[in-house]
């Protein structure tokens, strides 16, 4: 993350800008100590006082930042398909499969650069490019959901054509369908939702990639006010050859309501129609060849006014809902990639002979497998997770978003990589398609927000959460009298902390019995990520922002955390349906829980002990070294003196 992106956050860090954060725990602990007449007569009040509350969050990620687990989010887990929607899926999802299974070859589109056009117009006409457009725009009307199993296909077929799909719908013209006026969605969804047209989404220019606040493409209004004059240009943009609608950003001079005039980021609905819109060449990527990425220039591009999307100087909010709303469909492509690794992977060692046995019996192929299937339980876990509170009306998943994309992403790069392991030789042969996945699959740890920069975001979220919790009390203690219902709350909380005697938020009584201690790891793991969010407030204030080699273990105990609850929930949900496979996912979930937790324990420690912080100063001592010389800084070991 850029210092910009520190400068801005900082900005945005209401809460530890002002004051410098007290250490609640003391000033609760001074609250308790008034003389005891005071302290009874306070309590006599305490009927007649409004029991005020810490700020409240549905988000399960945000909640754990504050040492709380707010479980409505992921307790039951989501069952939101009624029949009548498993059956409108299916009139997709089957033609769909069939498609995949007998006409599309990816290791030949691949080397053409695209689909063949019998492909592309057979997935238009089952609607493919309009899956959660509703009907009245000639849209299949799918929701999260359902979307998210045929993202699944997709990347359990092939991930470039995965792209030009998602990167059409997903993104492209994804702020049409969320942040469009009435006229701009008769317009434009017809022709997008059934593939006559083509969108892309144009946020990344040279200097604005994952400081997409940076960007520099610029629209001024016209003398006469009817339109907007578009100039820049953008790049990496999937689908920006073949597009015939765009969705921009770019600044616009606006005047704020003290009368000032500044920049801020606008989106326009774009038509390569309008003139001066030019693509450039497919680029020559690493993977995801059947797709095709461009720069896109804009040069004095005339845009309507009614082509404004959303608010004026709202762009940014705009981009990053798009981006919000689409990442739990890249966790479903992952998942889908998986699975096919998988079926590759069992295939092959079912069948390799090797010192006299199918290479299936040894302890070193069952290990890689089982984890590779832990890996794809726990993406597919999170995403449907996502996508179901989505389609409950949650506008509060931005945090788990990311984590799925972050996790669908890593997990589907180790899959694959074991894959080629156990198939060995093969695996590294393009005809085994293999291969082409590992390239193909590389992106997805860059695009859509790099995972880097997507921990940060969900470290920084959370911590301005908890900062604003924190900040809560502090008013609080101001009128203890009128607060002491959430005062006394959360001093027992601290107290039984400092004791040892939390054992966290209980969470064993949503699981199926058998999972309980799994849930109590949760509930402990909760309770120290919590503290360790306060301590380090406490201990850095607002120079947190700064402190990435901390935030980045944070996020990593968020994520762990988060595999551990939706896995519980999935699982307990299993369970109580008697599902066949329920022994096997309550097998998997005890060891992610065990395995996890651990993480969870050693990264928090990172961040608190001495001798571990010692380690990150190293590192970063290390780090410097290697930048002043441009490259390694150690001598070579043939040189003597
Ligand atoms: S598309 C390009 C992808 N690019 C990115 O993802 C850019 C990454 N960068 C960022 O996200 C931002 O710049 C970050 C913020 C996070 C770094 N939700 O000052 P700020 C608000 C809601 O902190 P910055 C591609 O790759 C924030 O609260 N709000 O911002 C193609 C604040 O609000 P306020 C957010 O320091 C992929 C304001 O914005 C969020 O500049 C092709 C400013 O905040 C958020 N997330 O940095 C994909 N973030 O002013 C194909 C910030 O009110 C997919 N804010 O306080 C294929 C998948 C397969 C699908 C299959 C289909 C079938």
């Amino acid at each position: 993350m850029s210092t910009m992106m520190s400068v801005r956050f900082l900005r945005h860090f209401n809460v530890l800008k002002s004051t410098k954060l007290v250490y609640p725990h003391m000033r609760l602990m001074s609250a308790q100590a008034q003389p005891l007449e005071q302290v009874k007569e306070e309590k006599s009040n305490k009927r007649e006082v409004k029991k005020e509350k810490l700020p409240e969050t549905n988000s399960f990620i945000m909640s754990i930042f504050s040492g709380q687990a707010n479980v409505n989010q992921v307790f039951p887990y989501p069952d939101v398909l009624t029949e009548d929607q498993v059956e409108t899926l299916n009139m997709v999802r089957e033609p769909t499969l069939k498609l995949f299974n007998e006409m599309h070859d990816p290791l030949v589109a691949e080397l053409n650069g695209k689909a063949d056009d019998k492909t592309i117009q057979m997935l238009k006409d089952m609607g493919s490019f309009g899956l959660m457009v509703p009907t009245k725009y000639e849209g299949a009307g799918l929701n999260n959901t359902q979307y998210a199993t045929l993202a699944e296909l997709s990347g359990q077929s092939d991930l470039g054509l995965a792209v030009t799909l998602g990167a059409h719908q997903s993104i492209g013209y994804k702020g049409i369908l969320l942040f469009g006026n009435e006229k701009q969605k008769d317009k434009y969804l017809p022709d997008l939702a059934t593939g006559r047209k083509t969108a892309c989404f144009c946020l990344t220019e040279p200097s604005a990639g994952s400081d997409a606040g940076s960007l520099r493409c610029k629209a001024v209004l016209s003398p006469d006010g009817s339109h907007y004059i578009l100039n820049g240009s953008k790049i990496w943009i999937s689908n920006g050859g073949l597009a015939d609608i765009f969705t921009v950003f770019a600044r616009t001079p606006v005047i704020t309501s003290s009368g000032e005039e500044k920049e801020k980021v606008t989106a326009f609905i774009v038509e390569r129609a309008f003139g001066g819109v030019t693509s450039g060449p497919d680029e020559k990527k690493m993977g995801i060849k059947t797709s095709n990425t461009a720069h896109v220039y804009f040069e004095n591009v005339k845009i309507p006014v009614e082509n404004v999307l959303g608010e004026i100087g709202n762009g940014f909010k705009i981009a990053m809902n798009v981006l919000n709303s689409g990442r739990f469909g890249m966790g479903a492509s992952m998942s889908g990639t998986m699975k096919l690794c998988i079926a590759k992977a069992t295939d092959f060692a079912n069948n390799r002979i090797q010192f006299g046995d199918k290479i299936a019996s040894f302890g070193t192929i069952q290990e890689k497998i089982a984890r590779m299937a832990l890996a794809q339980y726990i993406t597919e876990s999170m995403t449907y997770m996502v996508a179901g509170n989505m389609d409950k009306g949650s506008t509060e998943f931005q945090l788990e978003a990311a984590i799925s994309k972050v996790f669908g992403s890593e997990a589907a790069w180790f899959v694959c990589d074991e894959t080629i392991q156990i198939l060995g030789g093969s695996g590294y042969m393009r005809e085994t398609g293999v291969e082409k996945i590992m390239r193909d699959l590389r992106i997805f740890r860059i695009f859509e927000g790099t995972n880097d920069i997507l921990r940060l975001f969900v470290a920084l979220t959370g911590i301005q959460n908890a900062g604003s919790h924190l900040k809560e009390l502090q008013k609080a203690m101001k009128n203890p009298v009128a607060n002491l219902g959430m005062i006394f709350d959360e001093s027992t909380k601290r107290v039984f902390r400092a004791v040892g005697l939390s054992s966290g938020p209980s969470l064993t009584e949503f699981v199926s019995p058998e999972l309980a201690p799994s849930a109590a790891l949760v509930s402990k793991s909760v309770t120290n990520f919590g503290a360790t969010v306060e301590h380090l407030l406490f201990k850095y204030n607002k120079k947190i922002i700064h402190e990435q080699f901390l935030l980045n273990r944070l996020a990593n105990s968020a994520i762990d955390i988060y595999s551990m609850i939706v896995t519980l929930s999935r699982a307990t949900r299993s369970v109580q349906k008697n599902f066949p496979s329920a022994q096997h996912e309550v097998n998997m979930v005890k060891v992610i829980c065990n395995e996890a937790s651990s993480r969870v324990h050693q990264n928090l420690v990172a961040c608190r002990s001495s001798e571990k912080l010692n380690d990150l100063k190293n590192l970063k001592k290390i780090s410097e070294s290697l930048f002043v010389n441009n490259g390694v800084s150690h001598r070579h070991p043939i040189e003597r003196d």
